[in-house]
């Protein structure tokens, strides 16, 4: 689109921490990140990624004509940070749990920033993190992973061993089976970051499974299974069809471009690409070749749909087809009737490739096909964007992809009439945010 005629539309981002229990008025939250009386400018600066722009007032003496100091003085060394973090200013952008979820903080889930996320690559500080039995921290040298079951010769690598084997690196997406299941009843969570932040996507390195499946001589009659168990106290297991661990299962140490961060699983996790979040096995420790699947705690009890006539869908592996619009969504805030504003999401699909999106702002009556932006990977995180212009109407925003197995997302209502009402995993039907006539951005079904 050409920007030239067009008025940009302003937007306050959504207050994301009204979740969590820390104060929201401006002057607790400078209180709370040390910029009381006597604050440099710079520092209270942070102001805007906590509330919005038009809140700061920034002092003439930094802006054109004028030099400000930072353009006057010498900077600070380099190597001054040997590990670079992001600028105080975006200290917003941070994974946030939503408080009661669960009993304890050690079973539990925190959310990755969607709507802060340019791109496809989840940054690893922000990668959301999912755990049983809290995070282990493991010396890479302490750990080992043992192949056994139905092979020749059963095997212990230990870090030094799984690096030698010949590497591969491919980006894609991991999204836990829960994600979205807050939303199956009735939209009970505010914010992108909590209707659809257990979704992030990192380029994985590793080794690929089969290539140690066939350095410990696995027996191709009789293998239809591999299970996979973390060294975490939950020592987590799940079943994995051989189709899956022999095709594009990757035995990960890396995560863009570098190990693992712990939350991730480091040293070690399995990486089944297109697969509900919990296979992917985090601090792996054992791979066991088998015949049958071992219907373990998280494959029985856990992760297991619930279907209307009373029986139990098991094992739903692939994590279908899915889109959600990060912006405008959930509380923010539309400030320019007649303002231009850029539909931004994201699609994904365990099947394979996003072939298309379609975006619509009237609650899927009418709909217009979005634009994919590039790369568009297998089982990947895929960006999509559309024009639009608000006209100061109450709008129903919603997207809905396809793809290239030629599966359409549903609609949350296709959803029930298959599912029922007891059935919060799996949940990829079509997310709608609501524009009221104030701009106001709220979460709701249609
Ligand atoms: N060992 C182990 N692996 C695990 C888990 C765990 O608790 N322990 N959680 C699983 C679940 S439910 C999900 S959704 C993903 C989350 O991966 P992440 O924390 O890297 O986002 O890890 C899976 N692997
Ligand atoms: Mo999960």
């Amino acid at each position: 689109m050409s920007t030239h005629d067009t008025r940009l539309g302003r937007l306050i981002e959504a207050p994301e921490n009204f979740l969590s229990t820390e104060g929201r008025s401006r002057r607790e939250v400078l209180r709370r990140i040390g910029l009381g009386l006597g604050a440099t400018a710079a520092a209270a600066a942070a102001l805007p990624a906590l509330a919005h722009a038009g809140e700061y007032v920034p002092d003439p003496k930094y802006l054109p004509p004028n030099l400000a100091p930072w353009s006057q003085d010498l900077g600070k060394p380099v190597g001054s940070d040997p590990y670079g973090l992001p600028s105080p200013f975006e200290r917003s952008n941070i994974r946030r749990s939503s408080p009661g979820l669960t009993t304890t903080t050690q079973s539990s889930v925190a959310f990755s920033p969607l709507q802060n996320q340019f791109g496809i690559i989840t940054p690893n500080g922000l990668h959301f993190e999912r755990n049983h039995n809290g995070r282990a921290d493991i010396n890479p040298y302490d750990h080992r992973l043992m192949v056994h079951g139905l092979v020749r010769e059963a095997k212990i690598y230990t870090m030094e061993d799984l690096l030698r084997f010949p590497s591969v690196s491919r980006i894609h997406f991991i999204e836990c089976g829960a994600n979205t299941g807050m939303n199956w009843a009735t939209p009970a969570v505010p914010t992108v970051q909590y209707t659809h932040g257990m979704l992030s996507c990192s380029e994985w390195t590793g080794v690929p499974l089969s290539t140690l499946l066939d350095d410990v001589g696995f027996d191709r009659k009789r293998a239809k299974f591999i299970l996979a168990e973390g060294a975490d106290g939950s020592g987590l297991t799940r079943t994995i069809p051989i189709e899956f661990a022999l095709d594009d299962v990757l035995v990960a140490y890396g995560q863009n471009g570098e190990m693992l961060r712990r939350e991730q699983g480091y040293p070690v996790r399995l990486l089944v690409p297109g697969v509900q979040g919990v296979s992917n096995v985090k601090w792996l420790r054992r791979i066991k070749v088998g015949d049958q699947p071992w219907n373990t705690r998280e494959e029985s009890l856990q992760y297991s749909d619930l279907m209307p006539d009373g029986r139990t869908r098991q094992y739903t592996w692939i994590q279908e087809a899915k889109s959600v619009i990060t912006s405008p969504s959930g509380e923010q805030q539309l400030l320019d009737k007649g303002g231009y504003y850029q539909i931004r999401g994201l699609a994904w699909s365990g099947r394979g490739r996003i072939k298309r999106v379609d975006i619509s702002t009237d609650g899927g009556r009418n709909w217009r096909q979005a634009e994919l932006q590039g790369p568009v990977l297998t089982k990947a995180l895929t960006r999509f964007c559309a024009d639009w212009h608000w006209d100061g109407s109450p709008a129903l925003l919603q997207s809905r992809c396809v793809d290239e197995t030629g599966y359409v997302q549903p609609a949350m209502a296709q959803l029930r009439e298959v599912r029922g009402t007891h059935s919060p995993y799996h949940n990829n039907g079509i997310q709608t945010w609501q524009v009221d006539t104030e701009g106001k951005v709220h979460n709701v079904q249609v």
